[in-house]
């Protein structure tokens, strides 16, 4: 029997007992994350009262934990969580070399350690929107992250993880990833053109994530979506008006969600069932985005805002979600 694996997201002080931590991401501050494991913390500001918060991934199974050059993981017989941190400042030059060293140091812990699958990857760029030598660093990062997944030989279209890309105020380039002996199913969004297939003007490299994904996890058949926002087609819409862009961004996890439920097979995930990450690039937008969230999915789903920079400057906020898993028996 595959033992089960927990997904919690909130505040880490009221993390159910009596499990073993696989690895996850803890937001709010330097000291996000004072306890043991692969935990990247990531500092940015939580904004829904709590002084930080975090999303872990708990098991009943033993974990081994190890390094890997930069990467610290966990692993179980099934699943295998990483951390990296690289800055850049001595990675020789770029933030495209430093992403390409970061990825490449990744697939080579998932073929090391024998994880085939590489599911989830969250990357946390520092200063994301700024330019170095004229390229938009998120661009820099693309081009990075795509060059390693060729040099590792994985696709660059359709079987390609599920992600999200946030700016940080500094600090290094921060990444958290979710391995598996599993298969992953990708899921694009019909309203969307697929991320890796969006043209050249937003960058010579395109991002290599899908938009969500069908995975089983621990026994269960979970549904990661990735960050998302008000993109449709490939282009921004309702620049400057951050209720808007949450509106057309909560049709957009509705658009994945419907796609991921019309697999064949599929169990039916509901949008009042999901853990719902959101970032806003402004803090003072929190209260607004996070009361039409609840509007809009109810108030069982479990919610944690934080504030960073979205991959492109004109927006405002970015929501990713994940649900299948066991999570609502936890205190
Ligand atoms: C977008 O849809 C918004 O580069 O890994 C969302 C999720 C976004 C993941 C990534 C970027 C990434 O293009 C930005």
């Amino acid at each position: 029997m595959t033992a089960r694996v927990i997904h919690w997201l909130g505040a880490h002080d009221a993390l159910p007992p009596g499990r073993n931590l696989l690895g996850g991401v803890a937001y709010g501050g330097g000291d996000a994350w004072g306890g043991p494991g692969p935990v990247l913390p990531v500092d940015v500001p939580v904004l829904d009262g709590e002084a930080a918060a975090a999303s872990l991934w708990l098991t009943d199974a033993p974990v081994r934990t190890g390094d890997y050059g930069p990467v610290r993981f966990a692993r179980t017989d099934e699943l295998i969580f990483g951390v990296l941190r690289i800055d850049e400042a001595n990675m020789g030059d770029t933030l495209e070399a430093a992403t390409r060293d970061a990825y490449t140091a990744l697939f080579q812990t998932l073929d090391a350690c024998g994880y085939p699958t590489l599911m989830r990857a969250w990357n946390y760029l520092p200063h994301i929107n700024r330019e170095d030598g004229g390229v938009e660093r998120y661009r820099r990062f693309n081009a990075g992250r795509q060059a390693a997944f060729s040099a590792s030989r994985r696709p660059l279209a359709g079987k390609v993880p599920a992600a999200c890309a946030l700016g940080t105020g500094g600090g290094e380039l921060s990444i958290a990833f979710l391995g598996s002996v599993n298969p992953f199913v990708p899921v694009e969004n019909p309203r969307q053109v697929s991320a890796y297939h969006y043209p050249p003007e937003y960058g010579e490299r395109s991002p290599t994530f899908s938009r969500a994904g069908l995975a089983r996890i621990g026994g269960r058949d979970a549904l990661l979506v990735s960050g998302t926002a008000a993109i449709v087609g490939h282009r921004s819409l309702h620049s400057g008006d951050v209720m808007a862009q949450a509106d057309e961004t909560l049709a957009n996890l509705a658009a994945v969600v419907e796609a991921a439920n019309a697999y064949p097979g599929a169990r039916r995930h509901a949008m009042d069932a999901l853990d719902y990450t959101v970032y806003v690039r402004h803090a003072a937008d929190a209260p607004a985005v996070l009361a039409r969230l609840r509007a809009a999915v109810g108030a069982g789903a479990r919610v944690v805002c934080v504030q960073a920079d979205v991959c492109r400057a004109e927006l405002l906020v970015e929501i990713e979600a994940m649900g299948g898993l066991d999570a609502k028996e936890t205190p």
